[in-house]
């Protein structure tokens, strides 16, 4: 993508920035969105963001849910005695009054304090900062868990409806539009061969089994912000897609990127690896902050998540291979198609060790009381 400084000159504008602009630099963890920060002279530091109106469909519903979000989670910290700064993302609303700003060519950009002092990782260093990023998520759902669920928009319907995701990857296979089915016969039958499994949370949750709650949806760990001294997740970012869900949603999404032995692009598979080192982890994490307003029938299930949110990013990135990457930003032909491989063989190990992650999370509940 390519941006253009009068471009940024407008968008500062807009934004009301009179201080000189110091330099710009691109953020590039995210799959969907542009991001950079921008730092200004007299030492103030903001994240700026080009919104990817292609997947976000209703930016300006999507961008009220985030205010509504995060003045509520604003609240919430400053009554705890937290720093909300530093704790929080913060929308800085545009000189017109809006949360967002829209250019002449039609770009959807919005404004975020950056957070200092901070740091994310890519892939997990230890079972410590696993175990941190899990009390964050834990906490942030915690905090959210008495959220007003029917003022959100549900900006991309279906985000994780796994029944809905299958069939839209067998129509992308059926039409196969990019010629590519070919390259990937064995991943296409493994993830058909699994397709029992693609209802079960959202046939649960019909039936009552399972409450919707306000959810995170994309719980990656480069989704949560360390604080440099302390090591502790400070923040959860990357809100675009707090919607109704299901706390299973976002413990299986972070387990699918975090408890792997590898980076969600590595080439080499004898490289990626399930952990229960690191399941165990953000289990313990999760449970502690999270595992009191859980249901016995949630947490039964938390093992089971955590293979289905992996298999259906595995179909979400063959599916958009095999559509001609539209979808995810990718860096060379078959990126989408190694990110598919690394998922299904994620895939694989968390059901030949299916029995060990359910020991795992009964060991746990146990030692916190929650059975
Ligand atoms: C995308 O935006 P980012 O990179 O945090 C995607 C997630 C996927 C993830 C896979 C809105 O997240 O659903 O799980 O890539 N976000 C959206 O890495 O589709
Ligand atoms: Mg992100």
């Amino acid at each position: 993508m390519s941006v253009n400084m009068s471009e940024f000159t407008e968008i500062l504008k807009a934004f009301g920035f009179d201080s000189r602009l110091d330099t710009v630099s691109r953020v590039t963890d995210g799959h969907i969105n542009n991001t950079f920060v921008f730092s200004f002279e007299d030492g103030e530091k903001y994240l700026i963001q080009e919104l990817n109106t292609n997947v976000f469909r209703q930016p300006v519903e999507l961008m009220n849910n985030i205010v509504g979000v995060t003045g509520f989670l604003k609240e919430k910290i400053i009554k705890n005695g937290g720093d909300p700064e530093r704790e929080c993302l913060n929308v800085r609303f545009a000189a017109d009054g809006l949360p967002y700003h829209i250019t002449a060519d039609g770009k959807f950009w919005r404004c975020f304090n950056y957070i200092e002092d901070a740091h994310t990782f890519q892939t997990v260093d230890g079972p410590e900062s696993f175990k941190a990023a899990a009390k964050a998520f834990g906490r942030f759902q915690r905090m959210l868990s008495d959220y007003p669920a029917d003022t959100l928009a549900e900006t991309i319907p279906n985000f994780h409806n796994t029944a809905s995701r299958l069939a839209d990857f067998k129509e992308a296979v059926k039409s196969d539009l990019s010629g590519r089915a070919k390259n990937c016969r064995d991943e296409i039958d493994f993830i058909l061969g699994r397709e029992k499994d693609c209802p079960v949370l959202v046939e649960m949750t019909q039936r009552g089994e399972l409450p919707l709650r306000v959810t995170h949806n994309d719980t990656k760990l480069n989704n949560v912000m360390f604080d440099n001294k302390t090591g502790e997740g400070i923040c959860v970012v990357d809100l675009d897609t707090v919607m109704p869900g299901l706390a299973l949603y976002d413990f299986g999404d972070s387990i699918r990127f975090g408890a792997s032995t590898a980076a969600e692009d590595e080439k080499d598979l004898d490289k990626v690896h399930f952990s229960l080192e690191y399941f165990r982890a953000y289990t313990e994490g999760f449970l502690e902050t999270a595992g009191a307003s859980l249901t016995e029938t949630e947490i039964a299930y938390l093992p089971f998540s955590s293979k289905l949110m992996t298999l259906e990013c595995g179909m979400r990135f063959l599916g958009d291979y095999i559509n001609g990457d539209t979808y995810f930003k990718t860096d060379y032909p078959e990126h989408n198609l190694v990110r598919a491989r690394t998922q299904l063989r994620l895939v694989k190990e968390m059901e030949e060790k299916s029995e060990e992650s359910r020991r795992i999370v009964e060991e746990v509940s146990a030692s916190l009381n929650l059975k």
